[in-house]
């Protein structure tokens, strides 16, 4: 069975997470908000009839509530006929927009079968996405110089027409101001480069190129949106601790310092990627009616069909 068969049921998971993170935006408590997008996550995955395991997940790096790493979801966990898939999650991406109402959170996994999605704690991941016309022009291996020429030139633009967006983080000082020095425009953001990544797919949105060092976990949901989408993606692991040295070392053992390109990160092209809205901006964010019920928009990418939804579930009446 492909894995799309589960796409409904994932999809309850990231729209209850969203809902239940949504009850925080703006409450200044980003925590609070992760706990809640993680329990509700959790409950959802526990009535899925699937062999899952957690293969990356957000939450170690910052001691947050969390999906662990490796942990087995589903109600056939223990069914060794059932389906066996792997999930990158982030219950809670953008945690820190939610606690203070900026946009782009998100409740975001995505899906494939088991060992087809980068195994790997949760370090950082030096990432480098772009659209489609990108493939085969730049790459991580190259220099920053070498990266906005090449999409110049496969863009046809001047660099003083590109757009990158970059994390706005002192460890991105030196980038920014190479970037700058090019020619090329900066977009800083506070969080959410998996909004930014996708954007930069966009061949009509204004932003071509995402650069710089976000989470690994969110590294690997891009990879799989952007293998759905047909645009560049690479990532290189960034260790911060010799705790997460030596246990990328034992799940990838001597590739740890690898580029690791777009379908090394996803390598199934049975893939699904959703991001279910919590604070509007790449999608829209919960909205309840008047009768108290409330309508979670996710945007849906299906890898294998190369096709893109946006779907909205009905949670039914606030408690
Ligand atoms: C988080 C998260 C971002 O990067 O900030 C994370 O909210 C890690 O970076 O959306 P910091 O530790 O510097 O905050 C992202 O997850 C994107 O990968």
């Amino acid at each position: 069975m492909p894995v799309s068969e589960f796409t409904a049921d994932f999809l309850r998971a990231t729209s209850q997470a969203a809902f239940s993170a949504s009850k925080w935006i703006g409450k200044g408590d980003g925590k609070a908000a992760d706990g809640a997008a993680v329990q509700s996550m959790r409950a959802v995955f526990d009535t899925i009839p699937f062999n899952g395991r957690v293969a990356i997940g957000e939450g170690e790096r910052d001691d947050a509530p969390m999906l662990w790493i490796g942990e087995p979801l589903g109600s056939l966990q223990d069914d060794p006929g059932a389906q066996a898939i792997d999930i990158a999650v982030d219950p809670l991406e953008c945690t820190n927009h939610v606690a203070h109402d900026l946009p782009n959170a998100m409740a975001v996994l995505a899906a494939a079968p088991r060992g087809c999605l980068l195994h790997a704690p949760d370090c950082y991941m030096d990432k480098l996405a772009g659209s489609k016309n990108l493939n085969g022009e730049i790459s991580l291996e190259g220099t920053v110089e070498y990266n906005i020429e090449a999409t110049s030139d496969a863009l046809n633009r001047p660099i003083s027409d590109l757009e990158v967006v970059v994390m706005d983080r002192p460890r991105h000082k030196d980038l920014i101001s190479k970037i700058e020095s090019l020619g090329a425009s900066v977009s800083l953001i506070g969080d959410g480069d998996i909004a930014a990544a996708l954007n930069s797919a966009d061949t009509s949105s204004s932003i071509d190129l995402l650069m710089g060092i976000g989470a690994a976990p969110e590294g690997v949901i891009t990879a799989t949106a952007m293998r759905g989408l047909d645009s560049f993606f690479e990532g290189r692991l960034v260790m911060t601790t010799e705790d997460h040295r030596n246990r990328a070392q034992e799940m990838v053992g001597d590739k740890v310092g690898d580029i690791w390109h777009r379908d090394q990160l996803c390598s199934s092209s049975d893939a699904v990627y959703i991001g279910s809205g919590v604070c509007s901006g790449r999608v829209p964010g919960p909205k309840t009616n008047h009768q108290g019920s409330t309508t979670v928009t996710s945007e849906v990418i299906d890898v294998r069909s190369k096709t893109t939804k946006i779907i909205e579930f009905e949670i039914g009446l606030v408690d």
